[in-house]
């Protein structure tokens, strides 16, 4: 009688990883993230997913994100 059943996720962000989404979090990835990215380069940052500081492997792998987040 639940009226959460045991399909389906609840919502919520955390439930949504999507790290290339690194600037404003809108749920999408675009423009204003790379923006964002290329302003962290070389360094640390909410871009740098693998670590190690911002480089050309988070801009592949920004660029393979673009779009809405899953
Ligand atoms: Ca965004």
């Amino acid at each position: 009688m639940s009226l959460f059943s045991r399909r389906g996720q609840p919502p919520g962000p955390a439930c949504s990883p999507c790290p290339w989404d690194c600037d404003d979090g809108d749920g999408t990835v675009g423009i204003v993230d790379f923006l964002t990215l290329l302003a962290q380069w070389g360094g640390p940052g909410s871009c740098d997913f693998d670590g190690g500081g911002v480089g050309i492997n988070d801009f592949l792998e920004l660029l393979a994100n673009w779009g809405p987040c899953p």
